[in-house]
Formats: structure tokens, sequence, C-alpha cells
């Protein structure tokens, strides 16, 4: 095993790897902003190295600081966490020819599933149900319409760069089309600078069904079920659950075969999530996240399984030594996402935190960095506690998030936690009537 791991994060999930790495036995290293002196990951870690002021491109993004620190400290390997570098290719790879090793994916997966089309055409030849849609990029107008025409209409034109929600436009009939084309691929070309683009069916009342993969790169892959992320706002979630309320046993097992056989394939590593849109009993693939989620321990809740444990385990090259059957899921998990916002308006609420108290008892588990006197810095973004809960059904998890969210205590800023008590409340969520559309009507903004 490591002797010590850089943290390249900050915040919650900075965190969160630190607890698994001191169960583990091994030293940390975190690395923080001027602006994050004073935060929890520094205090708790073993040594800490200042990489840059408060922006986060001189500073988390600072790829040649963070190796330097990794230098000085003498660490073993590097966790990128959630965000930041942890999908960035380049920074693997440089990690890997610097001597260390990189906690998460190879370098070469992380770039297949970066882009959008490779990821997409990857997924098809690995036997992933896809949107019905075009074959690769649009190379143009008159391409894009016989490609929509074939498909039928609405279609969606999305950037192979997107994310975020950037970069997607959806055009309702052949004349939209190239007028959305053009707009899509301007979009995609100032956010991401690459305008190519790609076309699918445009699915209009789905569900947003992730489903969680583990992986040793040596063909052994699980999967811990899925999760329901169709709780979001202007692509941020919300509130997240496993299992899905949609989902029964049998399109779990039949949606989990056809993932961890697909990723068995390519020998894929570490912790990963295959998004897909859920529509009258079927999954269509998106796109896959080769990192670990922010929504990822309400999949540790059913299955009982630490995933950052597991990523430092298959990281050392240790095979992952246990299959499917060793995957027993029970109960039901919600994760709560608060965030340093106004609960109306959303509008950020960063500044020093008067008074915290954190829920507690039976099924309750807060992820957060946060603590009475700490300042919530304005440069990043306002996540600050992330409520999880487990209950032996849906109903018990509901009965304690509601007493764990009424005992939470976050005095100083405004936050998300009224959101939560009312989202918790309505008939539709109540019933796990939702789809990607529902949280915004339900707020009026759509
Ligand atoms: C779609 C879609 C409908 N049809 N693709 C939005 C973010 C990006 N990751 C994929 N997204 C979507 N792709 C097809 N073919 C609708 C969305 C979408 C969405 C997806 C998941 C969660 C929330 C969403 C909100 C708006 C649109």
């Amino acid at each position: 095993m490591f002797e010590k791991v850089l943290i390249a994060n900050r915040g919650e999930i900075a965190l969160r790897i630190h607890r698994a790495c001191k169960e583990m036995g091994i030293k940390t290293v975190a690395v923080h902003s001027t602006a994050d002196a004073d935060a929890m990951h520094v205090r708790l870690a073993d040594e800490s190295v200042c990489i840059g002021p408060p922006s986060s491109a001189l500073s988390y993004l600072n790829i040649t600081a963070i190796l330097s620190a990794a230098t000085i400290t003498g660490v073993d390997a590097i966790h990128p966490g959630i965000g930041f570098l942890s999908e960035n290719a380049k920074f693997a790879e440089m990690i890997e020819e610097h001597g260390f090793t990189f906690i998460g994916p190879t370098p070469e997966h992380i770039s297949m599933m970066g882009d959008k089309i490779t990821a997409r055409s990857e997924a098809m030849k690995l036997g992933i149900p896809c949107v019905p849609g075009s074959d690769g990029a649009v190379e143009d107008i008159n391409e894009a319409i016989e490609l929509a025409n074939g498909i039928g209409y609405p279609v969606i034109m999305k950037a192979t760069a997107g994310g975020g929600g950037k970069g997607m436009q959806v055009a309702y009939s052949a004349d939209e089309i190239p007028g959305k084309l053009s707009l899509c691929r301007t979009e995609a070309k100032a956010a991401f600078g690459n305008d190519d683009v790609y076309i699918e069916k445009y699915l209009g009342q789905p569900r947003h069904i992730e489903v969680q993969v583990l992986g040793d790169g040596q063909g052994n892959v699980v999967h811990l079920g899925e999760r329901d992320c169709s709780l979001q706002r202007r692509h941020q979630k919300v509130l997240e659950e496993a299992p899905s309320p949609a989902l029964n046993a049998e399109a779990r097992a039949k949606i989990g075969k056809i993932v961890t056989d697909a990723l068995s394939k390519i020998k894929y590593r570490s912790a990963g999530t295959i998004e897909f849109l859920y529509e009258n009993g079927e999954f269509y693939f998106i796109e896959m996240n080769t990192r670990l989620q922010v929504e990822h321990p309400i999949s540790e809740m059913i299955c009982n399984i630490d995933l950052v444990r597991e990523q430092l385990r298959v990281a050392t090259g240790a095979p992952l030594g246990y299959g499917q059957e060793a995957i027993k899921m029970s109960g039901h998990s919600i994760e709560c996402r608060i965030n340093a916002e106004h609960p109306e308006t959303f509008i950020p609420s960063p500044g020093r935190i008067t008074d915290y108290h954190a829920p507690g008892g039976l099924g309750v588990r807060v992820d957060s960095a946060i603590y009475s006197g700490y300042a919530v810095p304005p440069y990043y973004d306002s996540l600050i506690a992330k409520l999880i809960v487990h209950g032996s059904t849906r109903n018990e998890c509901l009965m304690r998030l509601r007493r764990a969210l009424e005992e939470f205590v976050v005095g100083g800023v405004n936050t998300t936690i009224p959101l939560h008590q009312k989202l918790i409340s309505d008939p539709d969520f109540l019933n796990g009537d939702y789809d990607i559309h529902w949280l915004e009507k339900w707020m009026g903004e759509e």
C-alpha cells in the first residue's frame, strides 16, 4: 500500500479522501490556495503545501505546482478528487511520467470518455445502448438535416467537448437546424475551443440514471447499482437517491450486466459512472465520468463499500478480489446537497459560519469540511455539506432525512436546507414521480 498520498483537491471531497487514507494507515499531503489556508482538509492532513492564489486556474488547476508539491513531500500517489484535474488525461499522464501513481483510470480511458463522440462510439462497440443519433461529428448543415430527418424530431445537437449543459441545442423541425447548429458550434467553440458537434434524438421526459462501477484494470468489474439524479436545476444536481424509484431488480441487473461486461472488455480501472437517460423502460447511454462523483456516498451506503478505499487498493495494482455476487444492496439512501446559497434565488452566500451543528444518529452521514468560525470563500463552488441518509426502506430513509434536516444548523450564511425540507414533502417526490425537468417546473422556472 502507499505510504503517502497527495490529495489534489479541496473541501468535503479532500476530507473524504483524507479519511479513507487515515483508515488505511496512509499519510496525507494537502495542497491549497491562499484562500484555503484555514480549510479543514489542510488542518487535518499530515503535511500541506500552498500551491497558489485563490483563482483555481492558478492553484487547484496548476499542474506544475501540484507536481512540485508531490516531489517536495515525496508522496507515492496523487488522488485528483472531483472536478478540477480529475478528468484531465494530461495530468494523469504527467503524474505517471514523474514516477507517481495516479489514483484513477488510465489516461487513455480518460481521453476516450472525455470526448463525447468517441465515448458514444466506444459505448456502441461495447454493446451499451445509446440514444439513436449520428455516427460521429456532423460535417455541415445538409448532413445535419439529412440525419435529423432520419432520426425524427425533435433532435438535440451536442458539443463533443460539452459539459455542464453547455453546447446543447434542441431543434423541433428541419428549418430550425441551420440556426441551432450554428448556435451550438459557436457556444462550443467559445466554451471548449472545439466546435465538433453530434446529433441525437431528443428525449422529452427522461430520468437521469447513472450506474456506479468499480474495476481493477485486470478485467474484474463490479457495479454498485444505480443512482437517480433527475432532480437538478440548471444542470446542478440538488438531491440524489439510490436505488432509483423507477427501476426494479430485473432492470437493475440487466443494465448492470451490460455495463460491467463492457468495462471488463476494456479492463477499466478505478471508480467510474455510466450516465443514462431512462425513458419508457429503456436505457440510453449519454456519457461516462471517469472519476469519483459528488453523490458517490449514496452508493456506498446501500452497498456498504468504501469507494475511495477501493480506488486506493486497485491503484496499487491489487485485484478487486470479489465479484458481483459479493455486492449486496440493501435499503435506500438519499443525499441532499447543501450549498451556501439562497434557497429560492440560488444567489451564492459566502461568508463566516457563525453557528454549526451537524445532525447525527443512526443512518445519518454528513460529508463536510466546514466548521463554526470557518469563512466560506467566494472563489469556489458553493457546496458546503452533503447530508447522506440511509434507511432500510425509502420511507424510513425519508423520515430520517426529515429529522436530520430539522436538526441541521448552519448560521451566518444562507443555505439550501429549507429547499430540501420543502422538496421532500412534495407528493410527487414522495411518490418517486419525477423526471429531469420536474424540479425546475416545481420551482416555476420552466
Ligand atoms: C439529452 C437530453 C435529451 N435527449 N440527450 C444535459 C446534460 C448532458 N449531460 C446531457 N443532457 C441531456 N441530454 C438527449 N438525447 C436531455 C438532457 C438534459 C438533462 C440530462 C440529465 C439531467 C438533466 C438534464 C436537464 C436538461 C437536459
